[in-house]
């Protein structure tokens, strides 16, 4: 079905012809406008930015360019295409057709997964809400801001569940998402990493490489869903999510290349004095954010997990493509996790165990992109290799949390912790360092800060000096 973009409220769900929700969801709108201009994207609303919007959920349609004031960014409620004859792919329910409504006994359940996705999505914006100000160039500047809109769109994607599907619950669970803010300590975002900062565009490159991609595995087992509008929901949302990551893991590979060129061509490590971010401390960055988004997935061992497959609300990491019985009821899996201050490994019960299952996958997509940067650093003839920590390294989520683990995945006493913490870590000097370097924001188009070297291309066969954004 094509968007339609007459409403007040652009959609593909035929919005028109259900007044109740769509006067539910006009309320909503307003309010989402004033939190945007809250905690949005600072300073920014005469700014005419080069986006892609979509105009249909279609491969000709998604990615339709053109300058837009943010906040008239046409923010709607796309759904992939249906598929009528859907079944459910695993757990209890296996064999029986996509639930089109929610079954009543799930409900709780299913409000709480919809609502803890819901919730990252603005609290992604308002850890980024100030990185504008210091953005290496116009090209960063409209890829962040691409991405801030998008994460609005995908609140908008949860929001609509919540209104269209769980009545007056779903419209208060609305509400709450606009009152929860990033960091605050009255009211915090659910989830752990999206209460840290986004201070810098380091840190924002590794968030949009590594947290970002949690979204990528967790909307995917959401896609799997037998509750069929939230699986096409986060169908949709899977496309846009593939630019966030590429803007993580190309950002990442920029700050590599200008650090190696700058140290070859002063054949020198020291690449502070000459404005650029040394090697030691991007593995440091690497370091937290994968650890931090580790937590993301959750318990090792965990029932909620358990339930949520067997009752057909969640499944794995492309469900229909693996080949067993998809009940998953006798089967086990062998896992890494914490006992008695020790790393051990376990056969446990695979349905306790799809957390980890999914950190797992996630691990294995996560090596490939450090991969990249490695290869890319070798060619430049610098012996330096950038490393996942192990996964026990720095956890606050499951069996871990508490533990002293290294990088290469040694247990330590505290004091060999205390002692090894500022070499794995950034510290506060290291993050001092890096702020001295941001900002302010470059706005010549094709000029870029000293410590990043340019793309090599542009965004939809635009030159990298193209005006990404016009400042009104
Ligand atoms: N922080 O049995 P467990 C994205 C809680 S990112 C704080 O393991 P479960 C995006 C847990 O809630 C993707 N608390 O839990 C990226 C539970 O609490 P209760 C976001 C945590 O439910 C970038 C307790 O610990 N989507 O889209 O199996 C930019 C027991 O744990 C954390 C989703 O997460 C934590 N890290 O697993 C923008 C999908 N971890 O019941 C967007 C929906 C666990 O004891 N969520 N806890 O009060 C889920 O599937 C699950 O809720 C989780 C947790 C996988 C997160």
């Amino acid at each position: 079905m094509a968007i339609d973009y007459s409403q007040l409220i652009p959609n593909n769900v035929d919005l028109s012809s259900d007044r109740r929700l769509q006067r539910a969801l006009e309320n909503w709108q307003p309010r989402f406008l004033d939190w945007w201009k809250d905690m949005g994207p600072d300073g920014t609303s005469a700014y005419n930015v080069y986006l892609r919007t979509a105009i249909s959920t279609d491969s000709n349609g998604w990615a339709n360019f053109g300058y837009v004031k943010m906040p008239e960014y046409r923010w709607g409620i796309f759904l992939a295409e249906r598929d009528p004859e859907r079944q459910i792919a695993f757990g209890d329910n296996k064999g029986k057709p996509a639930w089109q409504e929610v079954p009543g006994e799930l409900r709780s359940t299913l409000r709480r997964l919809i609502v803890t996705q819901g919730d990252t999505e603005p609290a992604s914006v308002e850890q980024q809400r100030m990185l504008g100000k210091t953005a290496p160039s116009l090209y960063d500047l409209r890829n962040l801001f691409q991405i801030n809109v998008e994460e609005g769109r995908h609140l908008w994607a949860m929001v609509y569940l919540l209104q269209a599907y769980f009545g007056r619950d779903g419209r208060e669970e609305a509400e709450a998402m606009l009152e929860r803010h990033s960091g605050d300590p009255d009211k915090p975002r659910i989830l752990g990493a999206f209460n840290e900062e986004t201070p810098d565009w380091l840190s924002f490159f590794m968030f949009t490489y590594f947290t970002d991609r949690d979204g990528k595995y967790q909307l995917a087992s959401l896609a799997e869903s037998g509750f069929d509008p939230l699986a096409r929901s986060c169908r949709f949302m899977l496309t846009e999510e593939a630019h966030h990551m590429f803007v993580g893991e190309t950002g990442i590979g920029r700050i590599l290349q200008r650090t190696c060129e700058l140290m070859k061509q002063h054949r020198t490590d020291d690449v502070r004095s000459l404005g650029a971010i040394d090697l030691p401390t991007i593995q440091k960055y690497l370091n937290f954010h994968f650890s931090v988004s580790l937590d993301l997935f959750g318990q090792e061992a965990s029932t909620n997990a358990a339930n949520y497959y067997t009752q057909g609300l969640k499944g794995r990491f492309l469900e229909t493509r693996i080949d067993d019985d998809h009940l998953l009821t006798d089967a086990t899996y062998e896992l890494e996790t914490g006992a008695d201050g020790r790393i051990v490994r376990k056969q446990v019960p695979a349905l306790q165990a799809l957390n980890e299952r999914l950190r797992q996958d996630y691990i294995e997509d996560c090596a490939k992109g450090v991969l990249r940067w490695n290869k890319a650093i070798e060619r430049t003839g610098i012996p330096f290799e950038l490393k996942l920590p192990h996964r026990a390294f720095d956890r606050q989520i499951g069996a871990f949390a508490g533990m002293r683990v290294s990088p290469d995945g040694r247990v330590l006493s505290e004091a060999e912790w205390q002692a090894g913490k500022e070499h794995w870590l950034p510290t506060d000097e290291d993050r001092a360092y890096v702020t001295s370097l941001m900002g302010p924001a470059v706005t010549q188009p094709g000029q870029f800060a000293n410590w990043i070297a340019p793309p090599a291309r542009g965004i939809n066969n635009q030159p990298p000096d193209f005006e990404y954004v016009r400042f009104n």
